[in-house]
């Protein structure tokens, strides 16, 4: 059989040559890439060198931090500063703008989370780092928040990377969606998910039920419906997952279907949900909706909710599209 494997390097500057591109956007990839390689290793070797427990320090969001999530982000941010493509980043790990010293011709804003699921560390399962990068606007000032403060649309690139039971790096640029898998031997991530897809319909959602009596009436509706089974009105058996780890969910999403909702509930609903716009729902919204599902907060397509704070809350409710746009009209009907 001839030999086919794709590394990410010959993938990009395929895309490179096929859109006429000078190759900042390349090598801007390649800063993240390294990056999620440096953060892999550290998560894989987790309690041998002492990244489990906790940091004894506390983030912008009032959570307390573990090391993996202080190392993370120093790897980020150090990793991506190296190149000159960033005029700024914004992380979840930081309360203001990153300017990145000297990169004067940066012409992009990196926004990452850089250790998404973070309460899994010490338990072993699945992590992950999600980033979004915007174009700077011009005339804009990479120094101030506002230059971020775009609508998900305006995304130019939206990834992940999974530390899972292998790491994977999941990407898009806009024309659909490619999952590479780390070969840790070689030290480069190959092509092992090309076009992925997500199918419309779906026998699995995901959701934090012990929020359940927080939830508001078009999510309480939604999952009493999934629970009744066959004998129910969906007339079928559906199955639940919840690994409390974002990317993992959607990974699961990219790879099977299902439906992920962290909603607006009675207790989360004043500070406007639990997972931050720019730098989670954002960049999963433009991944799910590239792999041809959708992505909504109940009440408006995400990727066009305008922020106006760079650490602002969400509410969530993405996968295949035929339960997203259920959901939403559970949400119109109940006014
Ligand atoms: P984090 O960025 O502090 O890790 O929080 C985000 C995570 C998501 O990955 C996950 O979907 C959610 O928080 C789980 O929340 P909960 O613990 O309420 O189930
Ligand atoms: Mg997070």
């Amino acid at each position: 059989m001839p030999y086919k494997r794709i590394t990410l390097t010959h993938f990009l500057l395929e895309e490179q040559r096929r859109l006429g591109g000078t190759g900042a956007f390349t090598s801007l990839m390649h800063d993240i890439i390294t990056a999620c390689k440096m953060v892999s290793h550290e998560v894989n070797r987790g309690a041998l060198v002492g990244n489990h427990g906790i940091a004894g320090t506390v983030n912008v969001q009032g959570e307390d931090q573990k090391p993996l999530d202080v190392l993370a982000n120093d790897i980020f941010l150090h990793m991506n500063a190296l190149g000159g493509n960033y005029a700024a980043m914004a992380s979840e790990e930081l309360e203001d703008v990153h300017s990145v010293k000297g990169s004067a011709d940066g012409k992009y804003l990196l926004l990452f989370d850089p250790l998404d699921g973070s309460s899994n560390i010490d338990v072993n399962i699945s992590v992950g780092s999600i980033f979004s990068i915007l174009k700077l606007p011009e005339g804009a000032d990479p120094t101030s928040a506002d230059a971020f403060l775009q609508p998900g649309v305006k995304q130019v690139c939206a990834g992940y990377a999974l530390y899972g039971s292998s790491t994977m790096l999941v990407l898009t640029t806009g024309k659909g969606v490619n999952g590479f898998t780390l070969d840790r031997d070689v030290g480069m991530f190959f092509l092992t998910h090309p076009d992925m897809t997500i199918p419309a319909d779906t026998k699995e959602f995901a959701i934090n039920a012990s929020r359940a009596r927080f939830w508001e009436p078009p999510v309480k509706r939604y999952v009493d419906e999934c629970l009744a089974g066959k004998e129910g009105p969906r007339e079928k058996d559906f199955n639940m997952r919840w690994i409390a780890s974002m990317v993992a969910e959607v990974h699961r999403i990219l790879v099977r279907g299902g439906v992920f909702m962290y909603p607006a509930d009675a207790e989360n609903t004043k500070k406007g949900g639990k997972l931050r716009l720019m730098y989670e729902a954002n960049p999963m919204s433009f991944i799910v909706e590239q792999a041809g599902g959708a992505a909504t907060t109940g009440r408006q397509r995400l990727m066009e909710v305008q922020p106006t704070n760079l650490h602002q809350r969400v509410p969530v409710i993405l996968g295949s599209r035929n339960e997203v746009e259920r959901l939403e009209a559970y949400h119109r009907e109940a006014g």
